[in-house]
């Protein structure tokens, strides 16, 4: 048994969380905060038998998206060359992690 634990944008959450629904996987969803962006993304907490994990994976990746965010840049002025004060970085689709599960208990 595995814990898939998967961040995804928040404009994909709702599409992953339907799809993985239609599919018959338990999801619990969960709000939460980037630490780099500092803004809201979806944690999905998804319990599966280990020969579901692919398929479960496979419903996430097709539904989450990649995005171009622009951040600012911090860096210091060099002389009297403008400098470029905003640089782009490319955010998801999913951030995903797999973890063993000793036990699952229902009470
Ligand atoms: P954030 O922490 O808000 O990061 C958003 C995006 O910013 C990341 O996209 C990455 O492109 C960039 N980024 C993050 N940290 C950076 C750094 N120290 N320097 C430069 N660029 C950085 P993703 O990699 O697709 O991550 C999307 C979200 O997934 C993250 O939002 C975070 O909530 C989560 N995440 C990603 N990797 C993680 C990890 N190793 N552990 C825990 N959460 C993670």
């Amino acid at each position: 048994m595995k814990l898939i634990l998967a961040i995804v944008n928040n404009d994909d959450a709702h599409s992953v969380n339907t799809n993985l629904s239609k599919d018959g996987f338990a999801v619990t969803k969960i709000s939460s905060t980037g630490g780099f962006l500092m803004s809201g993304n979806s944690t999905f907490l998804i319990v599966v038998p280990d020969d579901e994990v692919e398929k479960a994976i496979g419903v996430i990746a097709a539904h989450s998206q990649k995005r171009e965010h622009t951040v600012p840049l911090d860096l210091p002025v060099n002389g009297s060359y403008p400098q470029p004060t905003t640089g782009r970085i490319t955010v998801g689709g999913a951030t995903v992690f797999v973890l063993n599960v000793e036990d699952s208990r229902h009470l």
